[in-house]
């Protein structure tokens, strides 16, 4: 498979991160996320929000949107549980980090540390900041008392939520008092498969 794929975004690295724990071989072809010129010519004909992670199999099928692109290589596998309800919960936490999570942590870590203009945004990442770290207050509450989002091993919940977690510091976000997210974040690094974004 080929994955078209951005280094430092983190919806890509979710499809990595899986990837990787699964020990399926792909091929990677960089876009860059700051020049959009040349994406409709790029990407087009392959999905049509022109971003980034697209994967397009081996026979040309191509599918968007990293929560989709997880659960397409997650389905089968240890990382999407067989139970009706939890697997419902599982897109419960994707629905969530795509809604609440990543468009005001990804997006504030865009702004600030790769946008190549942070001051052209400072007015407007302080209502992303807030929502931001009301994501963060919900992820705290539901891990207080388990390890992982869903059930009792690890997901494609906890790889979409991980990704721009554990680098939420490059958005400005102050992690220190999220005592149970530490935790999760170490226990997601700690899993035998796993790779870093710059990887
Ligand atoms: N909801 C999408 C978001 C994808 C997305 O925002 N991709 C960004 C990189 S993180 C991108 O392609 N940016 C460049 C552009 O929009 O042209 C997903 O989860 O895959």
């Amino acid at each position: 498979v080929l994955l078209y794929d951005s280094p430092v975004s983190g919806n890509c690295f979710k499809v990595r991160l899986l990837l990787s724990h699964l020990a399926l071989p792909y091929e990677r072809r960089s876009v860059d996320v700051v020049d959009r010129s040349g994406r409709r010519e790029l990407l087009g004909a392959l999905n049509p929000s022109l971003r980034v992670p697209t994967l397009v199999l081996d026979d040309g099928r191509a599918l968007g949107e990293s929560g989709a692109i997880l659960w397409y290589f997650g389905e089968g596998s240890r990382f999407v549980p067989e139970d009706r309800y939890e697997r419902a919960q599982v897109l419960q936490w994707m629905f969530f980090e795509q809604y609440e999570h990543e468009p005001a942590i990804a997006v504030a870590r865009f702004w600030l540390a790769y946008s190549g203009q942070p001051e052209r945004f400072e007015a407007r990442r302080e209502e992303r900041t807030a929502a931001g770290y009301r994501a963060l207050d919900v992820m705290e509450s539901r891990l207080a008392d388990r390890e992982w989002f869903v059930g009792e091993s690890m997901t494609i919940a906890d790889i979409a939520l991980y990704a721009y977690t554990h680098v939420a510091h490059e958005g400005g976000f102050e992690l220190e008092p999220y005592g149970a997210i530490a935790g999760w974040l170490a226990r997601v690094a700690e899993q035998p498969g796993h790779v870093t974004i710059d990887a």
